[in-house]
């Protein structure tokens, strides 16, 4: 017989019941890959692909609420014009610093797209601005079916498990983690008779994660309130960030780059050959931009200027208008 796992929603065979003699109820209704993930940190790759978590977001109906939830640190609105009905959840705020104002991520959001009906800015871990999301789901999606959908890690899973635990008395948990495709089909759950379905996250080829190991995928990952490094340049020089990635500058400028605070950032001269056999990618900046690179940092410029960027080739490095 097949069933379906209570913390990723993948199909499971049940003859491994047998190894499952001494569990609870809840660790027995886990696949072995959510109970190692859950119980010891191991992480599995799964051979599930993109095409695969595409074609369940194919499925949606066009009048189920769709909430569009993308972290804060990595803003994917890419498939957003898929939807009909969409809130946009911009999420892991706790990670960003205190003094980061929610209007003028909005403003942010609101200049990329109007496609949504509403927009909250949260913080699952810190239990921030849940009970307003609560009440804009009770307001669109009452008698719908509210489908969780975004990239992966972006945080779908711990923000319904934060809602069962404020709205519901269910003890169900969907397992969760810092590692790629966690959730791996779709997960049902009801809070105060709203259908809520959980999906699995998109994944982007051009993730820094992807090409880094388990450890160092939880080096680069921020876990606190990203303390935001400054530098003032002068004429010309280069900036090694934690030996993945190079920026090579020719103008003073003054420049404030967010990543984990474990990663460190050093001076060298544009002379030293350190990465130089990276791709490199040139930018010529106009004022006011953030130069983002995916999954590990976003350097904020405010005047004009030319940088080279070297990089792991599958890297996606993209400019934005600053975002603080
Ligand atoms: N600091 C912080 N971390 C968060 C927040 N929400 C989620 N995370 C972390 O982000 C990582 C990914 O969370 P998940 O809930 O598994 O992400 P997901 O979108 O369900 O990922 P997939 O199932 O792969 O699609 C985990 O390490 C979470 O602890 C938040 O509000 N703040
Ligand atoms: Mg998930």
């Amino acid at each position: 017989m097949i069933k379906k796992c209570l913390g990723c929603g993948a199909s499971i065979q049940v003859e491994h019941e047998k190894n499952k003699e001494n569990m609870n109820n809840i660790e027995r209704s886990l696949c072995e890959r959510c109970f190692k993930l859950k119980n010891y940190g191991e992480y599995k790759n799964t051979n599930l692909t993109n095409e695969d978590y595409q074609k369940i977001l194919d499925k949606i109906p066009k009048d189920a609420l769709v909430i569009y939830v993308t972290s804060l640190l990595n803003i994917n609105l890419k498939y957003i014009n898929r939807f009909d009905n969409v809130i946009i959840v911009l999420t892991k705020k706790d990670l960003l610093p205190k003094s980061v104002k929610d209007y003028k991520l909005i403003n942010y959001v609101s200049k990329v797209t109007d496609k949504y009906l509403d927009i909250e800015i949260i913080s699952s871990i810190k239990n921030y601005n849940l009970d307003s999301l609560f009440s804009k789901l009770k307001k669109y999606g009452r008698g719908k079916e509210i489908y969780f959908v975004g990239m992966t890690n972006s945080g779908k899973s711990t923000l319904i498990n934060k809602l069962i635990k404020n709205y519901s008395n269910e003890k169900k948990e969907i397992t969760t983690s810092m590692y790629p495709s966690t959730t791996l089909g779709k997960i049902e759950v009801c809070i105060d008779n709203l259908k809520i379905i959980d999906t699995p996250g998109l994944l982007s080829s051009g993730s820094i994660l992807n090409t880094l190991n388990i450890q160092d995928i939880k080096r680069v990952t921020p876990t606190k309130e990203i303390k935001p490094r400054s530098y003032q340049l002068k004429n010309t020089g280069s900036l090694l960030i934690d030996d993945i990635i190079r920026l090579n500058y020719y103008n003073d400028n003054n420049i404030t780059i967010y990543l984990a605070n474990s990663l460190k950032i050093t001076r060298i001269s544009l002379g030293n050959q350190k990465l130089k056999d990276s791709k490199k990618t040139t930018f010529n900046l106009e004022k006011n931009k953030d130069i983002v690179i995916e999954d590990l940092c976003f350097i904020k410029f405010t005047n004009e200027c030319k940088i080279e960027i070297y990089a792991p080739s599958s890297v996606n490095i993209y400019v934005r208008d600053n975002l603080i």
